[in-house]
């Protein structure tokens, strides 16, 4: 079966990439399957930089057509932080979380976004970026048990639960992750010879 690398060594993107990719005839290998694959660094100053610098380093390492995820959350009433050093703001999860809301005790403006770039790159050259964005606002305090990163405290527009309330299923239907996917399926479908038809 023809396979593609996604270069993360996030389980939880890959996960949600397996379950938007559902039922197609490839598999999808990360670098969770690649354990001697050196570490990347991420020096981009923008979310489509990083998401070509990861893309790029996985193409040309595992030598088949690759694609990245640069993600985060920007906050209205912080001039867009924690933005591209979202997963970096704080040594762990919880601290994250626990500084966000420290920033933004006592601002009235808790609007946010979620924004996702992905990058293909092929034969050693990124082809195309696509980006994805979900609003919203940020919570209180944190709630629910699904997703990963600033899930509990990220309120959707339109719901009055938070993504790690949300089933799985739900968070991919209109996640910042499921809208960049869907822009890069139909670049996929639309370039299949480019891609020497091995990509889907
Ligand atoms: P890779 O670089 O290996 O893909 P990473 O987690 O470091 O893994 P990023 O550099 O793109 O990935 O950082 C994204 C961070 O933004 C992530 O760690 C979360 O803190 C946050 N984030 C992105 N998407 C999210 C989502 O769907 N739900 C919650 N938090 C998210």
């Amino acid at each position: 079966m023809a396979y593609i690398v996604v270069a993360t060594k996030n389980a939880h993107k890959v996960d949600e990439f397996r379950a938007l990719i559902g039922d197609q005839n490839v598999e999808l290998k990360s670098l969770l399957d690649y354990p001697d694959f050196p570490e990347i660094e991420e020096d981009g100053k923008s979310f489509k930089e990083n998401a070509s610098i990861k893309a790029l380093a996985a193409c040309k390492y595992c030598d088949v057509p690759a694609f990245a995820d640069d993600s985060g959350l920007e906050v209205e009433a912080l001039d867009g932080a924690p933005g591209i050093y979202s997963a970096r703001y704080a040594p762990t999860g919880p601290e994250r979380i626990e500084k966000l809301l420290k920033a933004l005790d006592g601002k009235e403006n808790r609007r946010a976004r979620f924004v996702c770039v992905i990058a293909i790159a092929v034969n050693g050259e990124v082809i195309d970026t696509f980006e994805g964005e979900v609003k919203g606002r940020i919570a209180d305090a944190p709630r629910g048990e699904g997703g990963f990163g600033y899930d509990p405290v990220f309120i959707p527009d339109g719901y009055d639960c938070t993504f790690a309330e949300l089933p799985a299923e739900e968070k991919n239907k209109i996640s910042h992750r499921a809208r960049a996917f869907a822009k890069a399926m139909e670049f996929v479908e639309d370039q299949m010879s480019v891609l020497d038809n091995d990509f889907l």
